[in-house]
C-alpha cells in the first residue's frame, strides 16, 4: 500500500509496528462545515463533493448518512474503482458503479486530489474525502466527523427530517462509536493485517469478545444507544455487513459468522432493510476490493463466489421498542 511523503507517492512504506500489529494513521484534514454563512466552510447545497469507495466501511458510513437524511441533491458523489493497487485508489471507470472524478477532468488517482489540496501532504490517501468545489481543497477526510456534519450542519438542506444525532444523545453516541472503533471497526483490520500469530490472536479475541458484548446488548436494546437509531448504528452496520462476505475469510475473523449471533444478525438485517440503506450496499465492490487489492494476504487475487446470504429475511426486531428521532 502506498502513501504520500511530502507530496510524493511512495510504495515502500510499512503499516505495522515491530510486533506485527496493524497501525491505522490518524487522518489530517479535519475542518468543520458549519450551519453559519460566515464560517470558513458554510453548509451549502451543491458546493461539497463526496469521494467514496463502495467497498470501504468508513466511506460507507457517509453514504448511509447522506441517503437516510436525503442529502443526495445537496451533496454529489464520486465513486472510485474497487481495486486499490500500486497507485492507490483510482478513478478508472471499467467497473460497474465506478464513476470517475465528477469534479476534475484531469485526475487518474485519488492521491492527485490530496496533492492538489496540499502540495506537501504526508500521510495515507484514504476515502471518504469531503471536497470543497469552491476553494478546490479537502475539507475533511474523517468519516465520523463527516457524518456528524451531515447530521447537524446540513440539517436544513436535508430532504428528510431524520435526526441521527439528537443533541441529548450525542455523549452516548460518541461513547458508543469510541467503544466499537478499536475492537470491531478497526479490529477486523488488525486481525487481517497482523503479521505475527500473537498480534492476530490478540485482535481476533478482542473482536469476538466485543461482538458477544454487543450481541447481548442488542438482545435487550433495539439499537446501540437504546431505542433510538443513531450514527453509532451506522458505524456498527458497515462493519457487520462486510463481516461474513470478507472479514470472516479474508481477514481470518472466523470464530463465528455474524449470522450465528442471533441479535447482531437480526440487527444487521433490520438496518439493511431500512429506507435507502440496501441501495448503498455494493457487495461486488466489497468482495472485489478486499480479495483483489490485498496481494499480501491473497497473492492469487482469486475472489470467492460465496457466501450466499439473504439480507431480505424478516428480522423480528419489532419485538423491541425502537424509534427514529425527527428534527
Ligand atoms: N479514519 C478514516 C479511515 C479511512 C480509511 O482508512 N479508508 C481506507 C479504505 S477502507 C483507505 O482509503 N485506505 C487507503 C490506505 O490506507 O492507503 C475514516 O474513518 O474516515
Amino acid at each position: 500500500m502506498g502513501k504520500m511523503i511530502e507530496g510524493t507517492w511512495r510504495t515502500d512504506t510499512w503499516i505495522r509496528d515491530n510486533e506485527g500489529h496493524f497501525e491505522r494513521e490518524p487522518t489530517t484534514f479535519r475542518n468543520p462545515i458549519e450551519d453559519d454563512d460566515s464560517a470558513q466552510f458554510p453548509a451549502e447545497s451543491g458546493r461539497y463533493h463526496l469521494y467514496v469507495s463502495y467497498a470501504c466501511p468508513w466511506a460507507h458510513r457517509t453514504l448511509i448518512a447522506r441517503a437516510l437524511m436525503g442529502l443526495e441533491d445537496a451533496i454529489d458523489v464520486s465513486v472510485v474503482h474497487p481495486y486499490m493497487l500500486e497507485d492507490g485508489w483510482s478513478f478508472d471507470t471499467d467497473f460497474h458503479g465506478a464513476t470517475g472524478d465528477g469534479v476534475h477532468d484531469d485526475t487518474e488517482f485519488l492521491r492527485q486530489l490530496y496533492r492538489r489540496a496540499d502540495h506537501n501532504y504526508s500521510g495515507r490517501v484514504t476515502v471518504p474525502v469531503l471536497w470543497d468545489t469552491e476553494t478546490d481543497r479537502i475539507v475533511n477526510n474523517e468519516s465520523r466527523e463527516i457524518i456528524r456534519m451531515f447530521s447537524t450542519a446540513f440539517g436544513e438542506l436535508a430532504d428528510s427530517d431524520i435526526d441521527l444525532a439528537p443533541p441529548e444523545l450525542r455523549g452516548d453516541i460518541d461513547d458508543a462509536i469510541d467503544a466499537i472503533y478499536q475492537p470491531v471497526n478497526n479490529g477486523v483490520y488488525r486481525a487481517g493485517f497482523a503479521t505475527t500469530q500473537s498480534a492476530y490472536e490478540e485482535s481476533v479475541e478482542e473482536l469476538f469478545e466485543a461482538l458477544e458484548h454487543w450481541n447481548d446488548h442488542l438482545a435487550e436494546n433495539r439499537y446501540l444507544c437504546g431505542d433510538v437509531l443513531t450514527e453509532a448504528d451506522i458505524c456498527m452496520f458497515t462493519t457487520l455487513i462486510r463481516f461474513d462476505p470478507v472479514y470472516y475469510g479474508h481477514f481470518k475473523c472466523n470464530l463465528g459468522h455474524i449470522y450465528e449471533f442471533e441479535h447482531l444478525w437480526n440487527y444487521t438485517l433490520e438496518l439493511y432493510q431500512l429506507g435507502e440503506v440496501a441501495g448503498t450496499c455494493h457487495f461486488d465492490h466489497i468482495q472485489q476490493h478486499y480479495y483483489y487489492s490485498h496481494e499480501s494476504i491473497n497473492p492469487t487475487r482469486v475472489v470467492p463466489r460465496g457466501p450466499v446470504i439473504d439480507y431480505d429475511k424478516p428480522h423480528g426486531r419489532d419485538r423491541l421498542q425502537g424509534r427514529i428521532a425527527r428534527r
